[in-house]
């Protein structure tokens, strides 16, 4: 799949070039234009033109968002020429991709407002369960004093019960809109998590983050 290594910049650049010489084209057309076709058409089959002939139209969507992650992650390990592939593990990332998909999509959160913040029963089964208690205490851990948050995690037997409190009143409204999914997604820890798991130096059930 050579095609996927291109690098962004590389891409642009050619989509630049493409246009460009659909752009003179198109120009070159307009001696007798055909009026009922807005330039901005005739320019982009033009390009549709070009493109097939050189690749450019080659779609970016991965398909699939967890496969888009690893395939960035794969795209910076490549880029990166101390990249150590004897330690590199991508499925400690992919296994870690499915617990946030599970813990994303299929636990449930029960959030309910308490003195100074939020209490939230989060559960569920099997894997769920699993990804639960895998990435809920490790949030909690690398979240507490946060923005000033008092992060705590209590097990459940389907789940974990955590509790967000600030002492700061905008903090508390803060953490109790932000709920569950806002909670978890706040920080912005995971994409460097993400690349370190990848390179086999993040064990991501055992941490204590900066
Ligand atoms: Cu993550």
């Amino acid at each position: 799949m050579r095609t996927l290594q291109i690098s962004l910049g590389a891409v642009v650049l050619l989509s630049s070039a493409v246009f460009a010489l659909a752009t003179g084209g198109a120009v070159a057309q307009q001696a007798a234009p055909t009026d009922k076709m807005p330039m901005d058409h005739q320019k982009m089959m033009q390009m549709h033109g070009q493109a097939g002939m050189d690749g450019a139209s080659t779609p970016t969507s991965p398909g699939q968002d967890a496969f888009g992650a690893v395939q960035e992650i794969v795209r910076l390990l490549e880029a990166d020429p101390k990249t150590d592939w004897s330690k590199v593990n991508l499925e400690a990332l992919r296994q870690h991709l499915i617990d946030m998909n599970e813990v994303t999509l299929k636990a449930d959160a029960v959030a309910t407002p308490v003195d100074g913040g939020v209490e939230i029963a989060i559960s569920g089964s099997g894997r769920t369960l699993a990804a639960i208690q895998r990435m809920v205490p490790a949030w909690a851990a690398t979240m507490n004093g946060y923005k000033g948050w008092i992060t705590k995690v209590v097990a459940l037997p389907t789940g974990d019960l955590l509790t967000v409190t600030a002492a700061d009143p905008r903090e508390v409204a803060h953490v109790r809109g932000l709920g569950f999914i806002g909670l978890m997604a706040s920080g912005a820890h995971h994409q460097p998590h993400h690349l370190a798991m990848a390179k086999g130096e993040f064990d991501p059930a055992g941490h204590h983050h900066p």
